[in-house]
């Protein structure tokens, strides 16, 4: 199966935090050096990148002076203007610093969260002079480790506080810029808020402008709370809320591994690939992955590519899938379409709903009948393995 190299047209874009990650975890040191944001810019557009994303402090360090930002940008825009890199995506660190222990929008302490508002507000204003039209809010340490320490509702009063007033600047500034929220049900806080899609669809809801404020889920995050991404992306879908992806692999529920996409479950990868390249999901196939603490600077790019070999991949096997004349007579085995007929008649009543006692329903013959799964999923198996 030939695969063609990834070129901009497929919307690949990478955190910079992420093959800038120098692997400094829990139980040990770093063990890559830091690596310049342009140095990221120029190697992921020679892998085929479309575009970066970033936390403020990933290009400007905490705390620089006004000089120290303004260079550290200036870089930037050359080597987006070198290379024709864009920046859909853009967000705030509202979880390294100190200061932020007890999280940001909801910290128990109010002048955190005006100085985490004020971070915020500022960085908003660089994602509109850079192009971003996405900014994402990972609330890394909203949430608390024991249950006395948080009133619950009045933190997602305060959460709720903050992406209203948030969202009112970017109006008030006329940007072009949405709200994505990204769901993630722990660490580094014992118990996140907005843990699930399901969380975060309810919570956006109750927003003063819920219209501007959607969702990006990522793979391993809804993974770890033991709940199919697939169907979560479903859902975001059918709400037309997926503003926004972080793409990764996870081995099911344990500690946030961020693998390299399709490094984790397979076969949800491709059902994920099947189902984006379908929906019409027209965003940035964002990979926001740690290279694994044991890699060295080649093994980083080479697993920064690997993200984007996997994806072409599956996206060329999920064609072959659908196309399959076997899949389409499996499908039609399972009745898949049948949920698409709606249930009731146009303009049927309960009553006559319920006075169609349709003498054919035999209860008996619709208990006995069989649905085909497993050979369809056979089919699906044998495609991502390469012998259907
Ligand atoms: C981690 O999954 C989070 C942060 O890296 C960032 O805020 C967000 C952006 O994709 N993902
Ligand atoms: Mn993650
Ligand atoms: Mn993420």
């Amino acid at each position: 199966m030939a695969i063609a190299a990834p070129t901009p047209s497929d919307k690949f874009t990478f955190g910079l935090w992420t093959v800038g990650w120098q692997a400094r975890d829990p139980f040990g040191d770093a063990t890559r050096p830091a690596l310049d944001p342009v140095e990221s810019v120029h190697r992921l557009a020679e892998l085929g990148a479309y575009g970066v994303t970033f936390h403020d402090d990933d290009l400007i360090p905490f705390g620089a002076d006004d000089d120290d930002r303004a260079k550290h940008i200036a870089r930037f825009r050359g080597a987006l203007a070198a290379t024709g890199m864009r920046v859909p995506m853009m967000t705030t660190n509202t979880f390294t610093h100190p200061v932020f222990k007890d999280g940001a929008f909801t910290s128990n302490d109010r002048d955190i969260r005006r100085f985490a508002l004020r971070k915020v507000l500022r960085n908003i204003d660089l994602a509109a002079d850079l192009g971003a039209s996405t900014y994402v809010f990972w609330g890394g340490r909203e949430g608390a480790d024991i249950d006395a320490a948080k009133n619950v509702g009045a933190s997602l009063d305060r959460y709720k506080e903050a992406l209203d007033l948030l969202c009112q600047y970017v109006i008030d500034n006329g940007y072009d810029i949405r709200f994505a929220i990204e769901p993630k049900p722990n660490e580094p806080r014992g118990d996140m808020f907005l843990p699930t899609i399901g969380h975060a669809l309810a919570f956006i809801n109750e927003l003063a402008h819920p219209d501007m404020v959607g969702l990006n889920p990522e793979v391993g995050h809804e993974q770890m709370a033991g709940l199919n991404f697939v169907h979560g992306i479903g859902q975001a879908l059918w709400h037309n809320k997926l503003f926004h992806i972080d793409l990764n692999g996870q081995h099911g529920p344990k500690f946030d591994q961020d693998l390299v996409f399709g490094h984790g479950d397979l076969l949800s990868a491709f059902f994920l690939v099947d189902l984006l390249e379908s929906s019409g999901y027209d965003g940035p196939r964002h990979f926001d992955f740690k290279p694994s603490r044991t890699e060295d600077i080649d093994g980083v790019w080479a697993s920064a590519a690997a993200n984007m070999r996997t994806y072409l991949v599956l996206r060329q096997k999920a064609r072959a899938f659908r196309s399959d004349p076997r899949v389409q007579a499996a499908l039609v085995a399972s009745r898949v379409d049948g949920t698409v007929a709606p249930t009731v008649g146009p303009g049927e009543t309960c009553a006559e709903l319920v006075a169609d006692v349709d003498a054919t329903f035999d209860v008996d013959a619709a208990a006995a009948r069989g649905y085909h799964y497993s050979q369809l999923d056979q089919l699906a198996v044998e495609h991502v393995l390469g012998t259907a």
